[in-house]
């Protein structure tokens, strides 16, 4: 925790940047995403009758699920609110130094108990997916929970099971909504250090510390607004993009030296990992995390493939830059989705079968999966 300013110090930045907002000085000013305001006005009404909120977020959780659900939890919180944050499955280590990461309730480890949050909850808040059956195992549970159930999401086609949706597919990140909405309801009050750290991970997470999805010029403005609620932007840096394990340090060198493939002609990449060869190097969960953007640095290459060997599948990431569309090619042939940029899915076979596919579908993946001119926007 950083104390390099005391609290008027704070007031007078939080003013100074609130001032320079294009979206207007605090309170109730317009929205950086352009926030409905009856979606606003019931969300701020079921607040307001809840006492027990649930939140949860998509199964394997990242920075941004995480952060933006810890990030709400602590707010609410501070409202006195009874909130438990339940993720279907286990979060990555990695996020351990979010503030209240030891509070989570994964539904895979603490089953019933979490059904019973969420039977008892008068409000379940959706936080960074846009259908139920991204949180794998807990789908019934939330399907069949009586509370009403709000989305605050940034993908694509959200699926409309929940009762107030704010959903915002231009978005860089779940967390800057939730700050959007927080300060569009006049709870950015609320917004300690630890929720200002927990949204900030979020923000940094999803946009690669703000190196894509990055240009529009009201993130950093939420940025500054968050460092002067405290958040330390330097210490987040160090945790989030530069911290890690020796054996996760060799496992991407080993990957990037022996196992990186580059298709020139095809303007493609890709990397795949056997459990034999994650197991000798004593691969734990996140350490992989990132790896599937690297080949993206060598100028030429457009998308990038990595193929991780689970147990029971071959979990299939992706990303790409500019216009072609990983998100349809994980679509179409490896059950999954995501982003344009940034998707994945899972392929149920052998490694080897899983590499021929990729293979057989370079040769005509850049005409197929090419967007078009007119559709391209950058996210804000
Ligand atoms: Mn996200």
């Amino acid at each position: 925790m950083h104390t390099a300013f005391d609290k008027d110090t704070i007031a007078r930045l939080r003013g100074a940047v609130g001032a320079s907002m294009p979206f207007g000085a605090t309170g109730a000013a317009a929205s950086i995403h352009n926030l409905d305001p009856s979606a606003l006005a019931r969300l701020n009404a079921l607040i307001g009758e809840a006492r027990r909120i649930v939140i949860t977020c998509h199964f394997v959780p990242d920075g941004d699920a995480i952060g933006s659900a810890l990030g709400l939890a602590h707010v609410l919180r501070s409202m006195g609110r009874h909130v438990t944050v339940i993720p279907p499955d286990e979060t990555p280590k990695t996020l351990a130094f979010l503030p209240g990461f030891d509070r989570l309730m994964p539904y895979s480890r603490y089953g019933d108990v979490a059904v019973g949050r969420f039977r008892g909850a008068d409000l379940v808040i959706c936080l960074d997916f846009n259908a139920s059956k991204r949180v794998d195992k807990l789908e019934r549970v939330l399907l069949e929970c009586n509370a009403p159930k709000v989305m605050i999401d940034h993908h694509e086609n959200p699926e409309n099971f929940v009762d107030v949706m704010i959903s915002h597919p231009e978005s860089s990140s779940t967390s800057i909504l939730v700050y959007d909405v927080l300060r569009s309801l006049g709870l950015d009050c609320y917004i300690d250090a630890e929720a200002a750290d927990c949204l900030l991970t979020g923000m940094m997470t999803d946009t690669g510390n703000f190196t894509y999805n990055a240009n529009n010029p009201s993130i950093y403005l939420a940025v500054a607004d968050l460092v002067a609620h405290g958040a330390d932007r330097v210490k987040l840096c160090k945790l989030i993009f530069d911290t890690f394990s020796e054996s996760c340090l060799r496992i991407n060198g080993y990957a990037l030296s022996e196992k990186m493939h580059v298709f020139r002609d095809y303007k493609a990449s890709y990397m795949a990992l056997t459990r034999d060869e994650l197991n000798s190097f004593h691969y734990a969960k996140g350490d992989t995390e990132g790896l599937v953007n690297k080949p993206l640095a060598i100028p030429g290459i457009v998308y990038s493939a990595y193929f991780r060997e689970e147990k029971e599948y071959i979990k299939v990431s992706m990303r790409s830059v500019g216009k072609f569309r990983v998100d349809l090619l994980c679509e179409q042939y490896f059950g999954g989705g995501g982003h344009k940029n940034a998707a994945g899915g899972e392929f149920h076979g052998t490694m080897e079968e899983c590499i021929a596919t990729f293979e057989a579908l370079m040769p005509t993946n850049l005409e197929r999966f090419t967007e078009s001119e007119e559709s391209t926007e950058e996210k804000m």
